[in-house]
């Protein structure tokens, strides 16, 4: 894999800001697009853009053929088929359908949803609000020294009220990935069900559904090359038939009186209104970019860029670094000791850097860290090593900066 030359398909990556190329270090809140992809969307707006499932007209034909046949691209990409795959605006949307569409029909006092302190919000408050509608409770998994999720802390935390368990494939803080393969072994062997949030993992990794063993899975197409507003949600074969809709409305029912109405088979009983078929076709267009490069190869490339990055932050005097010592995905979260992370950020894009710098909506986590926040490079394919030594001359430059401010 060359990361060099693949910078050059991505337009933004081609452009300079003071003379520099941009190291753009924030994959894991959204990636760039390469031409490909924007080709795509505007190639579809500029060519086939009908609305679909409605017109008779030869072009809404083909804007649902499009639409169907990215869904068939994207399911394959994660080894399901294409009726089990929804489209939803993202990882969001997806978690808060199943919250909403099956949480709310299955679980009732008494039970248990297992989730853990290190999830996004958006794969921790769907979870909160569906327990309090229905009285279910919220349990957690504890982490590992290096907060991890390990197996042997899932089967301690299972119960036999447990019916639900929501976890994330790969951490968007700490570059931890979940053995969910394992996971899942021990999740159904209690008769529960497994979420995954692979917000992380669909971008950075081959993933198979059928190999992870999972339930449900959650991804988002902006993480991968894809558009905004365009992500994903499989529901097993098994459960998609039974399963109440999200939201209802046009194009979902199959027929509607004005008391009641019945509900076509998934997945358009879980897409109402007008889809995002633009985006479906980009996402579609971001997949065949991703298999051209190769999945196992991304993976190798952005952890290997992580491993860097770690050993080299954790270098600099005063840096700390969050997350494993040994193998980890391409997400490093660190800080400079009394410098505010936002101020870290600041000075970094003074050097062409792009870090992001919060609490990355993972709250909880940071209070098992012992901070309010961290600064975060997370590393893509179209990183290289020159970007890990950008990123360690900036934070060499910020200390000595703030070093000389604060003396
Ligand atoms: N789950 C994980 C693990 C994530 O990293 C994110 C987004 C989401 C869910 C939500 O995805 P969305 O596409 O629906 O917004 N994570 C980040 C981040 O780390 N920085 O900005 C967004």
């Amino acid at each position: 894999m060359n990361a060099r030359a693949l910078k050059e398909a991505f337009p933004l990556l081609r452009t300079k800001e003071m003379g520099r190329d941009i190291v753009y270090l924030d994959s894991a809140a959204t990636s760039q697009k390469p031409d490909v992809v924007i080709d795509a969307l505007a190639g579809f707006y500029a060519h086939d853009n009908a609305n679909i499932y409605r017109g008779v007209y030869e072009l809404g034909a083909r804007a649902t053929a499009l639409y169907e046949g990215a869904r068939e691209t994207v399911a394959a990409f994660i080894g399901c088929r294409p009726e089990e795959l929804v489209f939803t605006r993202g990882t969001t949307e997806s978690v808060n359908l199943i919250a909403w569409a099956w949480g709310r029909a299955n679980l009732k006092e008494g039970d248990e949803v297992l989730t853990s302190p290190s999830e996004h919000h958006s794969n921790l408050v769907p979870w909160q609000e569906a327990c309090r509608a229905t009285g279910a409770q919220l349990r957690f998994v504890e982490l590992g020294p290096e907060g991890e999720v390990t197996v042997e802390a899932v089967r301690a935390a299972l119960t036999p009220q447990t019916k639900l368990v929501a976890l994330a494939h790969a951490s968007n803080v700490l570059g931890t990935l979940a053995p969910i393969g394992e996971i899942a072994g021990a999740v159904h062997g209690m008769g529960a069900l497994l979420l995954v949030d692979a917000a992380q993992s669909v971008p950075h990794m081959p993933v198979d559904v059928r190999d992870l063993d999972c339930d449900f899975l959650a991804f988002s197409g902006h993480k991968m090359l894809g558009p905004m507003g365009i992500g994903g949600l499989y529901i097993r074969e098994a459960l998609i038939e039974g399963m109440p809709p999200f939201h209802t409305g046009g194009e979902m029912i199959r027929h509607v009186d004005l008391e009641a109405s019945t509900f076509k088979d998934a997945p358009q009983r879980f897409e109402a209104g007008t889809p995002n078929a633009a985006g479906a076709v980009a996402l579609a267009a971001a997949v065949r970019f991703l298999s051209s490069v190769g999945m196992d190869e991304i993976f190798a490339h952005d952890c290997a860029l992580g491993a860097l990055a770690a050993r080299r932050l954790r270098e600099i005097p005063d840096v700390s670094v969050y997350g494993p010592e040994g193998r980890r995905t391409g997400v490093v979260a660190f800080n400079l000791d009394g410098i505010h992370p936002h101020d870290l950020a600041t000075a970094l894009d003074q050097h062409g850097v792009c870090v992001r710098a919060g609490h990355h909506c993972c709250q909880p986590l940071m209070h098992e860290l012992g901070v309010a926040s961290t600064a975060r490079a997370s590393f893509y394919l179209y990183n290289t090593e020159d970007d890990v030594d950008r990123l360690v001359e900036g934070v060499v430059a910020a200390r000595e900066f703030f070093g000389r401010v604060v003396r």
